[in-house]
């Protein structure tokens, strides 16, 4: 074909395509979307950290507002045609700020770790130190992890739980807040039950002179209801995740007080983002609007109610839950107490029965992180669908019963068919 006949035809089959169906484009990639669909369906996700997101949060994230670069902030952007863009943007920031009482919003972090990375980068010059919770005993990888750029980059140091209790040792933090005069604390984790008491970090962060970061990415949407302390009056900034109990689109939030509004601003784009994503903060901005509505505290509260219902019914049954419960979304199993079961073992094996969570480390767990002793589990999803305490009191229920059976395949078809039941007394995306 001719240079000039092969032009013509990609203008052509490019102008087929955009009204095919993806199914028509890409029967691989529509197989694979389709499959996902129908495990999402029926399976029980029990991911502390996942979510179903509406079909109007999925509309907008979806929507051609992925098509258009918008480097910059409203009214200050570096290409033109940039008015909806705007609009959006300005909503969704509006939004955040209502929804957390926050002075300053920054929507566009791509995820929550690029939201804490933005934050060290406004604060922090290279080298200096940041204390934070401990991975291994429920921190997070961006949080000064040796094997993440937040520990290359900056001095961490890591507190961790009190070996009685399994509560944040705030002793602990203190004691090595004075030691190592970190320029910043983090508080916040990606696997702790326990209510995180902001105002004991505050105290702690104003006596050395050190800023103070809450990574609410989990707690988000019991944050934003009143259901957990709001770290707002204690932190100069809030960063958090948007896909978890907040029930939006998958990124991150930094939410900041007016003074380091143009830090973090300039933190987030140029320093380490390019052009925003902006059908994802379309997203967003429909998730925060989704969080105003009364019924959103309702499923706050349901989800906490379903927490502790799962975590009441799995300690009769005989399962050691690390600090002993929940306060909030999730709960940790240490496996070690009831079943000769590994982390990795007690996951494949409920993945199996068609259960979805995921293995954990345990505090001071004598086993690697690819094997682990503990399960965690959370309860945003499966509110979301509707379920209430009856059904977590039977899914504790199926989760025990594989535990203890890990051999028994007809027991395992048994819950199988228990769990697909289940979801479809519960449907999901049904249309
Ligand atoms: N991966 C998230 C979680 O599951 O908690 C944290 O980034």
């Amino acid at each position: 074909m001719s240079n000039s006949k092969e032009t013509a035809a990609a203008g052509n089959g490019i102008a087929k395509v955009i009204g095919r169906s993806l199914k028509e484009v890409d029967p691989e990639v529509h197989k694979a979307v389709a499959g996902e669909v129908w495990r999402q369906r029926n399976n029980l996700e029990l991911i502390a950290s996942e979510n179903y997101v509406s079909r109007a949060v999925m509309e907008a994230t979806g929507s051609v507002m992925t098509n258009k670069y918008a480097e910059g902030y409203p009214g200050a952007r570096y290409y033109g045609g940039c008015e909806f863009m705007d609009e959006v943007e300005r909503l969704c920031i509006q939004r955040a700020k209502a929804v957390f009482g926050a002075e300053h919003a920054n929507v566009q972090p791509h995820s929550g770790t690029q939201a804490n990375m933005a934050v060290y980068q406004a604060l922090l010059s290279p080298g200096e130190a940041i204390l934070s919770m401990s991975l291994a005993q429920g921190g997070h990888l961006s949080h000064g992890h040796a094997r993440s750029f937040s520990g290359h980059i900056y001095r961490a140091f890591s507190y961790g739980l009190d070996p009685a209790t399994e509560r944040i040792d705030m002793k602990q933090v203190e004691r090595l807040a004075i030691e190592w005069q970190p320029k910043i604390i983090v508080c916040g984790a990606s696997a702790y039950p326990r209510t995180i008491d902001f105002e004991a970090f505050h105290n702690i962060a104003e006596k050395i002179g050190a800023y103070l970061l809450a990574d609410i990415a989990h707690i988000a949407g019991l944050v934003a209801t009143g259901l957990h302390p709001d770290p707002i009056p204690y932190c100069q900034v809030v960063t958090a995740t948007t896909h978890k109990t907040m029930r939006g689109p998958r990124g991150g939030i930094i939410l900041c007080r007016k003074e380091l509004a143009r830090q973090i601003d300039s933190a987030i784009f140029p320093g380490i983002q390019g052009g925003p994503l902006m059908h994802t903060i379309a997203g967003k901005a429909v998730a925060l609007k989704e969080a105003m509505q009364p019924e959103f505290r309702g499923y706050q509260k349901q989800i906490l109610a379903n927490a502790a219902a799962l975590a009441k019914r799995l300690s009769e049954l005989g399962h050691r839950l690390v600090s002993g419960g929940t306060d909030n979304h999730m709960m940790l199993v240490d496996l070690r107490s009831s079943v000769d079961l590994s982390g990795k073992q007690a996951e494949t094996l409920l993945d199996k029965v068609g259960i979805t969570l995921n293995k954990n480390l345990v505090p001071f767990d004598p086993r690697p992180p690819a094997e682990c002793s503990g399960i965690r589990i959370g309860t945003p999803a499966v509110t979301t669908r509707g379920m209430k305490e009856e059904q977590m009191e039977k899914i504790a229920e199926m989760i025990d019963a594989a535990l203890r059976n890990p051999g028994d395949d007809n027991l395992h078809r048994k819950i199988r068919r228990q769990v697909l039941e289940l979801c479809e007394g519960f449907p999901i995306y049904a249309d």
